[in-house]
């Protein structure tokens, strides 16, 4: 963290280590992501989270049974957060028979709506319509979850999602939104995309309240994701939440990255790395040993590689798979 203990109400030494270990899941899975699809285990397309992983972990603390999430297409974290066994994530991304799609949808169509989790989506901006009419369903079926539904800078320039706000808010729905802003929507700056910059600001024509979150500090991630989920849980209708963030690989596996600067990444991974921050935090603090944190590190590593053995291992889906599960 970059303040040494301030901010931190709410957020304790238990909670925090939850959330460093959640961080680490999420950053050995995508790199070991990385190495298979080098090796040619995963193919087609693929969006690694590494960078965002303080919104995933300060989220997740406060999903629980009954809640459902969506998110667009780099969403390993999301479907890991929500409960899936990362054995079926790795099938799933290398195309085989026990992958949580049956190895035929690939990294951006993971789904698990018995965990609440609904995709995994590549249509920019799709999911927030979806997950309108999840959290539309819910109150019509008087449910007592919440929807969290993720999106991008690039995705708040859609038009649906504007008539989402609108219906959101008129009718109270329990949905909070989550701009995960990264600055960039494949190669193009935030700066050149958008005439308001500011996206905790997108709701004001509908009167959703939002707010501006530092996501590289998962603490202030999961104070701001408590505040408006306890909100919202209240009755009080949809919110708004822009994560600041940073991904630091490409936007998919095949970019040149020529919109930005290697220094511009280094400096971001060398001051602003969340899971750096929450390390220096909890030792300093004296909430964690060296010997406990290298302890989350091994089991960490066990279980992904683990996964990795498993995933590689698999049959791929039978031929005769080929035409079943087609909506046609
Ligand atoms: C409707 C639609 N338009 C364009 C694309 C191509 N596309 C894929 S990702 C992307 C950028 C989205 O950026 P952002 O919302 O910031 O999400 P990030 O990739 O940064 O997580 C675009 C334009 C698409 N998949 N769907
Ligand atoms: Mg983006």
């Amino acid at each position: 963290m970059k303040s040494d203990g301030q901010g931190k109400a709410g957020f304790t030494p238990e909670q925090a280590k939850a959330a460093y270990h959640t961080m680490l899941l999420v950053r050995r899975f995508e790199e070991k992501v990385a190495q298979m699809y080098g090796l040619g285990l995963i193919g087609g397309y693929c969006h690694l989270y590494i960078g965002q992983e303080a919104i995933i972990a300060g989220v997740a603390a406060h999903y629980h049974d009954g809640d459902q999430m969506i998110t667009g297409y780099r969403d390993h974290a999301h479907a890991l957060a929500c409960g899936v066994d990362p054995r079926r994530v790795l099938a799933e991304l290398a195309g085989r028979r026990n992958g949580l799609s049956k190895g035929k949808g690939g990294s951006m169509h993971l789904f698990a709506p018995q965990l609440g989790f609904f995709g995994g989506h590549g249509i920019v901006g799709a999911q927030v319509s979806l997950g309108t009419g999840l959290a539309f369903a819910m109150q019509h079926q008087k449910k007592n979850g919440v929807v969290i539904c993720f999106f991008g800078d690039g995705a708040a320039n859609q038009g649906q999602v504007y008539e989402c706000f609108n219906m959101a808010q008129l009718w109270r729905l329990p949905i909070l939104y989550i701009i995960e802003n990264n600055r960039y929507a494949m190669g193009t700056p935030v700066m050149r995309a958008s005439a308001v910059t500011d996206f905790s600001r997108r709701g004001t024509a509908f009167d959703v309240p939002g707010a501006r979150v530092d996501g590289m500090d998962v603490a202030a991630v999961h104070a701001a994701t408590g505040a408006a989920l306890a909100a919202i849980r209240a009755g009080g209708g949809p919110r708004i939440l822009e994560m600041q963030t940073y991904r630091y690989r490409g936007h998919s596996m095949a970019d040149p990255a020529k919109y930005r600067s290697a220094e511009e990444v280094q400096k971001m991974r060398e001051t602003q790395d969340p899971i750096d921050q929450l390390r220096d935090w909890l030792l300093q603090g004296g909430h964690i040993s060296e010997s406990e944190l290298r302890a989350i590190e091994t089991g960490v590593r066990a279980r992904i590689s683990e996964a990795a053995e498993y995933a590689a291992h698999q049959p791929e889906p039978d031929a005769a798979e080929l035409m079943t599960d087609v909506l046609a």
